[in-house]
């Protein structure tokens, strides 16, 4: 395992991230690399979905991780642990990265052999969803220990992602989670989501998932 580096990211100027952020997309986008943001609350299981994904996805695609975290670099290690290009991004106490960090993660990355660029943003709900990466797609996980009510709580994140992600689905047994009320406050906010049920630990739904990302990178790049 090659070792892992780690970024200190500063904060881009606010009124510019949108600038940043669509240069971006159309610099990846020329050179055939998908960028996928992947956001939920902490501990809803980005980094298990990663390492689930990777496996479910082998040879198929080949994957980069750009890795945010306030501290830490345990998720950049394994994710390159299991044999993938990962950078740790450390945001040093802010809760979102905004396009100007993610630009100083993709200099670290082997971009000329990837396919698909996953960051995986800082845990949190909230400003994450305010701050344009340059992704092409957004992903959230919503996992069922946190309850149906979240897309009311939280209604900008849910209403801007592109997939929704109901995870921890092995957990069900344990907590109160309405998967058709909770599809149905999504659609009302977002019309257009695709919303999968999946299990990071039993690898249920993943394939799916892994299905969908195999599609979003031809439909784009081919
Ligand atoms: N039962 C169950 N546990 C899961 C699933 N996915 C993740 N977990 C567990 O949830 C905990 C948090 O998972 P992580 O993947 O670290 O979550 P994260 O979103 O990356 O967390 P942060 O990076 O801290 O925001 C770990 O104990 C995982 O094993 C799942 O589908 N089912
Ligand atoms: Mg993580
Ligand atoms: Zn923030």
């Amino acid at each position: 395992m090659d070792e892992v580096r780690l970024i200190e990211v500063k904060e881009g100027v606010f009124s510019e991230n949108e600038k940043v952020a669509d240069q971006v997309r159309s610099d990846l986008g020329d050179r055939g690399v998908l960028l996928l943001n992947l956001m939920s609350s902490p501990g809803a299981g980005k980094t298990t979905l990663i390492l689930e994904t990777i496996k479910v996805i082998g040879e198929n695609l080949k994957l980069g991780v750009l890795e945010a975290d306030i501290d830490a670099v345990v998720d950049a290690e394994k994710v390159a642990a299991a044999g993938v290009p990962a950078v740790q991004l450390r945001t040093g106490g802010f809760c979102h990265l905004d396009a100007t960090m993610v630009t100083q993660g993709l200099e670290a990355l082997p971009l000329g052999d990837l396919d698909v660029v996953i960051i995986e943003n800082v845990g949190n709900l909230v400003c994450p969803a305010e701050f344009g990466t340059g992704a092409h797609k957004n992903v959230m996980i919503l996992s069922v220990p946190e309850g149906d009510d979240k897309p009311l709580k939280y209604p900008l994140m849910f209403s801007l992602c592109d997939v929704v992600l109901l995870s921890k689905i092995d957990s069900l047994s344990c907590f109160e989670f309405d998967f058709e009320l909770v599809k149905q406050r999504i659609l009302k906010l977002n019309p257009k989501a695709e919303i999968f049920e999946l299990s990071a630990k039993t690898g249920a739904g993943v394939a799916v998932w892994a299905e969908w990302l195999q599609a979003a990178f031809r439909e784009r790049m081919t």
